[in-house]
C-alpha cells in the first residue's frame, strides 16, 4: 500500500498514473479539506471531489475540477435569481454537494460521507479527508481576511496576500482511518501540490507528523525554479515566509522527508534529490512518473 497526501491540483495528475501501475485497492489518499466551503446550502470539498471524480473516471481533466461534460443549468438560474454563487458549480457536481451536505447535517463524519459517495461512484481506492471537523484556509488581503476560494476564484488570484491563516473552532485531528492507512503503507508520497494550502493543512492535523516520522516519506516538488507547476503556490509560499522554490518546499515540510524529487529542468538544486520529468502534461507522462516513484519505493 502507498498513502498519498494530496490537494486538488498536481497530485491528482500523479494519481492518474498511479492507478495504471498499482493495484487500485493498494492506493490510499489523504486529501486536504481546508478549501472546503458551504455554498448555496451545500458542502463543496473541492480536493476530495477532484480525487474522487478522477478515480471514478468522470473528472473534467481540461480544468482538473468538476465533472466532465457537466451542465450549469442550476448555477445559471441561481445566479439569475440573485444568489452570489461565485464558484461555478456543475449540475452533477452540485448533486454530490447536496448529498454530502445532507449527510453532514444529519451528523455523519466527512470520512463516512466520502466513503458512501466513493462507493456509489465505484471508486476502488481509499479516499480519506484529512480530518472530520471544519478547517478553513484564509488569506489576509486588501479585501480583508477571506476564504482561499474567494481569493482564488472571485479575485482570480490577482490580489496580494499578506498572510495565510487556518481558521477552526476545534483543532483539526488526523482521522483513525488516515492514520491506519499510513501505518499499513510501505511509503507515504507527498504529491506535487501546493505546500501551503494543500499539504501543510494535512501535516498540521494532530497525529499526522508523528505517524510519518517512522515512515519512508517521498515528497515531490511542485516548483520548477520559482514557477509553480500549477496554481498560486508562489504567492502563498512568499506570504507564509518560504522561498517559492524546491528548497522552500523542502523547508516547509520540516525534516519529514526521506527522499525529495525535483523536476529535471529545475535550476535550483536540492542536495540528494532525485530528478525526474514531473510535468505530467499527459496521461503517458503521469504513468511514467508513477513507475519511477514505485521504483524508488521498491528499491528502499
Ligand atoms: N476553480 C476555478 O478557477 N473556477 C471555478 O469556478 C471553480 C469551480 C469549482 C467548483 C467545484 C470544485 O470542486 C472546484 C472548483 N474550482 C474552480 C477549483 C477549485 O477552486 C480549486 O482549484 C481547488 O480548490 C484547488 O485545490
Amino acid at each position: 500500500m502507498i498513502t498519498f497526501l494530496s490537494g486538488g491540483t498536481g497530485t491528482p495528475k500523479l494519481l492518474r498514473g498511479m492507478q495504471k501501475v498499482m493495484d487500485r485497492h493498494e492506493i490510499s489518499v489523504i486529501v486536504n479539506t481546508a478549501e472546503d466551503i458551504w455554498i448555496s446550502g451545500n458542502h463543496i470539498s473541492p480536493d476530495v471531489d477532484t480525487v474522487m471524480y478522477l478515480f471514478a473516471g468522470i473528472l473534467n481533466t481540461d480544468t482538473w475540477w468538476g465533472v466532465r461534460n457537466d451542465t450549469f443549468t442550476t448555477h445559471d438560474e441561481i445566479t439569475r435569481l440573485g444568489v452570489d454563487e461565485f464558484i461555478k458549480i456543475g449540475d452533477m457536481d452540485r448533486a454530490v454537494h447536496v448529498a454530502r451536505g445532507e449527510m453532514m447535517r444529519n451528523g455523519m463524519r466527512l470520512t463516512n460521507a466520502t466513503k458512501i459517495l466513493c462507493d456509489r461512484f465505484g471508486v476502488r481506492e481509499n479516499v480519506l479527508p484529512m480530518t472530520d471537523t471544519e478547517v478553513t484556509t484564509q488569506v489576509q488581503t486588501e479585501l480583508g481576511l477571506i476564504h482561499f476560494q474567494e481569493y482564488w476564484i472571485r479575485a482570480k488570484g490577482k490580489i496580494e496576500i499578506q498572510k495565510v491563516m487556518r481558521n477552526f473552532n476545534v483543532p483539526p485531528v488526523a482521522t483513525d482511518e488516515g492514520l491506519a492507512a499510513i501505518e499499513a503503507s510501505d511509503a507515504v508520497v507527498i504529491g506535487p501540490s501546493n505546500p501551503i494550502t494543500s499539504i501543510l493543512p494535512i501535516l498540521s492535523c494532530d497525529g499526522m507528523k508523528e505517524a510519518l516520522k517512522d515512515k519512508f516519506v517521498i515528497a515531490l516538488s511542485p516548483f520548477i525554479g520559482e514557477e509553480p507547476i500549477s496554481g498560486p503556490a508562489g504567492a502563498l509560499m512568499r506570504a507564509a515566509g518560504f522561498a517559492p522554490s524546491s528548497i522552500g518546499t523542502l523547508n516547509c515540510y520540516g525534516g519529514l522527508v526521506d527522499l525529495f524529487v525535483q523536476d529535471v529542468r529545475d535550476p535550483v538544486k536540492v542536495d540528494h534529490s532525485v530528478r525526474f520529468d514531473t510535468l505530467m502534461t499527459d496521461e503517458e507522462k503521469s504513468v511514467a512518473l508513477a513507475h519511477e516513484i514505485v521504483g524508488l519505493i521498491k528499491k528502499h
